[in-house]
């Protein structure tokens, strides 16, 4: 299933989840875990698509080329008989370098496991064969993906389309929502792509207009007076009367198509879903549609120990109900864009997200690609999320060097873009860097992560206060303050009434302690606890891994409750009594 809701009623595709064969081309990473000797040496099995590498048995720790073979039948694809029709080829995320292939010619080159990406080649009817080589070794072509707190897996992991498109196709619709005097209105932008551009081979057809439909009903027509050109985006503001708006508690979602038209006939379209409301920072306070919110929540990995990371939509939707159970009201997407169907799910669930570009800093030595990597993660994280209206927060360079000079011309330059591609939304990035974070000026809400009583022997309110006492005396002080991670780790199992560190019972008394004086704050306005589940992380690297997991899950990797789920429940229900914030399970 590629999202929740059908992206298209006039043009043809074909979701390719399903049986494909995968040959396997790896000799370990080299950073501790062992080398894959079953699988080396091109052995071919078949698994389904979406899934991880690691999933086929012998492969637990690949690190190589996945080389992805399927063959369809485009003729299947037929919705019009017109002489020029590209097949798309569209990968929501394939780990972590993709070459995609048709019928033996490159179609598509992408260095991210995380975000989405497309390749076009001439139709033809008949049978086509999609290779895609998956990529997941660790090298200095990829700054992003390395040894990690978070385990970079491998394979075609998202779901992948054919798609029959025509010359000129709709390939994104932006909406931003704008409330003015209590009406609101949107701001809509469609822009059209050329596969003729794209591909080299001749100059870009013409286009009548575009038709634009809310919930199904005509609202406007634009054309080439509503459009600039290169790339060709229309643009217009519509007044919309009769909008319902978007709130945790009432999470309506509105659905907007653009449909291309060309020599008088309706020839491409593409559907999308937004919610009527805005977000704006004022002061200390965030709002949403006017209202000042608070949220409390928790990071969360897409991680697995039978899936990975190539969650399937049920497994999204059970995390998302333990979450809404434990009382959280935010999730965020720690350190990575997220599966577009788990977004869409909190887009109707109206569970906040905050929504993190790829990176977790810091580098242990500059890879000249870091930037130019990060900014395309950004970009196309924006540009493919920017509908989803639980996001309320686009975050960026997790822990990275905000005490540097070096580091800040690198938040310089991702806070730059960002504000470019969504100036709708607030900005944010977590720092551990008290006190010579230098960067505190250039977020629009100020985030902390905090290890009282776990890393930092001194107590959670002497830290605390240390902490509170740097945001306030910097350029970072008077703005929305989140405390975007805390926590401390148990192995799931260990129990031992002396309370010894890595037992469940520590952990629950940390949490206690910690939840039970940051939730009280009266200038915090949010919390994330570090973290929702117990995950995998890079064998070597990291010395205080035991399981070679992260453990500071408040469910282990199973999602089964440590002692910690109901103190955290507690408090998440203490403090959401205290600021009159309904609970999310109360909703259904
Ligand atoms: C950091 C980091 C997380 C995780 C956490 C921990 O703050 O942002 O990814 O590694 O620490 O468990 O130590």
């Amino acid at each position: 299933m590629e999202r929740l809701f059908s992206t298209h009623d006039i043009r043809p595709l074909q979701e390719l989840d399903g049986l494909w064969t995968v040959t396997l081309d790896g000799a370990g990473d080299g950073a501790g875990d062992p080398p894959v000797d079953t699988l080396a040496g091109g052995r071919t099995v078949r698994v389904l698509v979406p899934s991880c590498v690691e999933s086929i048995p012998g492969a637990e720790t690949f690190r190589g080329v996945a080389r992805y073979e399927r063959t369809f039948d485009a003729g299947s694809l037929e919705g019009s008989h017109d002489d020029e029709r590209y097949l798309r080829v569209a990968c929501k995320g394939v780990s972590h370098m993709a070459d995609v292939s048709v019928d033996g010619t490159p179609v598509a080159h992408h260095e991210d496991a995380f975000t989405a990406f497309d390749g076009l080649i001439e139709h033809r009817p008949g049978p086509r064969t999609i290779t895609i080589d998956a990529d997941n070794r660790f090298s200095e072509r990829s700054a992003l993906h390395r040894e990690n707190d978070y385990y970079s897996y491998g394979g075609v992991t998202r779901p992948v389309l054919a798609e029959l498109v025509p010359e000129r196709y709709v390939d994104w619709i932006h909406v931003t929502p704008i409330r003015q005097d209590g009406a609101w209105r949107a701001r809509v932008e469609v822009r059209v792509a050329s596969c003729r551009e794209r591909l080299g081979t001749g100059e870009p057809g013409t286009v009548d207009g575009i038709v634009l439909r809310l919930d199904g009903r005509d609202v406007r027509t634009l054309t080439a007076a509503d459009a600039t050109e290169d790339p060709l985006v229309y643009r217009c503001v519509l007044d919309v009367p009769d909008a319902v708006p978007w709130t945790p508690d009432a999470p309506h979602l509105t659905y907007v198509q653009a449909v291309l038209v060309q020599d008088g006939s309706e020839v491409d379209d593409l559907i999308d879903r937004f919610g009527f409301r805005d977000v704006r920072v004022e002061g200390d306070t965030v709002l949403l549609n006017d209202e000042p919110i608070r949220f409390v929540g928790f990071n969360r990995h897409e991680d697995d120990p039978v899936f990975g990371c190539a969650l399937p939509v049920e497994a999204m939707m059970r995390d998302l109900n333990i979450l809404r159970d434990l009382g959280a009201t935010s999730v965020r997407t720690s350190h990575y864009p997220n599966d577009e169907r788990f977004l869409d799910l909190c887009d109707e669930l109206g569970l906040l997200v905050w929504e993190e570009a790829h990176a977790r800093g810091p580098e242990d030595e500059h890879n000249p690609r870091f930037l130019g990597q990060s900014l395309t993660s950004l970009t196309e994280m924006v540009t493919q999320h920017f509908n989803h209206p639980s996001i309320y927060t686009w975050g960026i360079l997790n822990e990275y060097e905000s005490n540097t000079e070096y580091g800040r011309s690198i938040y310089v330059s991702m806070y730059e873009r960002l504000r470019e591609l969504d100036p709708s939304r607030p900005t944010t990035s977590a720092t551990c860097n008290f006190p010579t974070d230098i960067c505190l000026d250039l977020p629009d809400i100020v985030s902390v992560n905090v290890y009282p009583l776990w890393y930092r022997a001194a107590g959670v309110a002497e830290y605390m206060g240390e902490v509170l006492d740097f945001v306030r005396s910097s350029p970072g002080g008077g703005k929305p303050l989140i405390v975007s991670e805390i926590g401390a780790g148990a192995i799931p199992g260990f129990r031992d009434t002396r309370r010894p560190k890595w037992s469940e019972e520590r952990q629950a008394d940390i949490l206690s302690e910690q939840l039970g004086h940051v939730c009280g704050l009266e200038e915090v306005t949010g919390v994330y606890i570090w973290q929702f589940a117990d995950c995998r992380v890079t064998e070597g690297l990291f010395r205080e891994r035991p399981r070679t997991r992260n453990n500071k899950g408040v469910v282990d990797e199973y999602r089964r409750p440590k002692l910690a789920y109901e103190t955290v429940r507690q408090a998440f229900d203490s403090y959401r009594r205290r600021h009159a914030i309904p609970a999310a399970r109360a909703r259904d």
